[in-house]
């Protein structure tokens, strides 16, 4: 009888190990994906999100891809001493240093969904990562 009660103790440790491990925040996680609409003659919307770091190294964003659009590109938007705002590609991506996040926000680096080809409700994006595996995440069209 006692060696059964040992037994089914170090069963009942192995099961409330195995959730602790699977519950692990540590890694990249992405929320708060979000777009404004725009009508479907729009040639491009933009997409924001945040990303947090978790890991112990460098994380780069370096892209994304949708089936909601023709393609996908990483910008950073810039306004000039005139006032004129312009947008241009991220070619190095965008970096997050361990333990650090970004919030892609409106006027600031965003995802450039090309061809947008869903205008309501919402989409999901794939984000290609360098140092991590690629994320998918819900994207929300919404008014804000
Ligand atoms: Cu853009």
């Amino acid at each position: 009888m006692r060696a059964r009660r040992v037994a089914l103790g170090l069963l009942a440790a192995a099961v409330t190990l195995v959730p602790a491990a699977c519950n692990s925040s540590r890694g990249v996680t992405v929320t708060d994906g979000w777009s404004r609409p725009v009508p479907p003659v729009s040639p491009a919307s933009a997409v924001f999100l945040e990303i947090s770091n978790d890991l112990d190294g460098r994380v780069t964003l370096t892209g994304a891809s949708s089936e909601a659009c023709g393609s996908m590109e990483l910008h950073q938007t810039n306004i000039d001493d005139a006032g004129v705002m312009t947008m241009r590609p991220l070619a190095d991506g965008l970096l997050l240093e361990p333990g650090t996040s970004a919030r892609l926000a409106p006027g600031g680096t965003h995802l450039m969904c090309l061809e947008p080809e869903v205008f309501e409700g919402s989409f999901d994006v794939e984000l290609v990562l360098d140092g991590a595996a690629a994320i998918v995440t819900t994207v929300t069209i919404e008014d804000r």
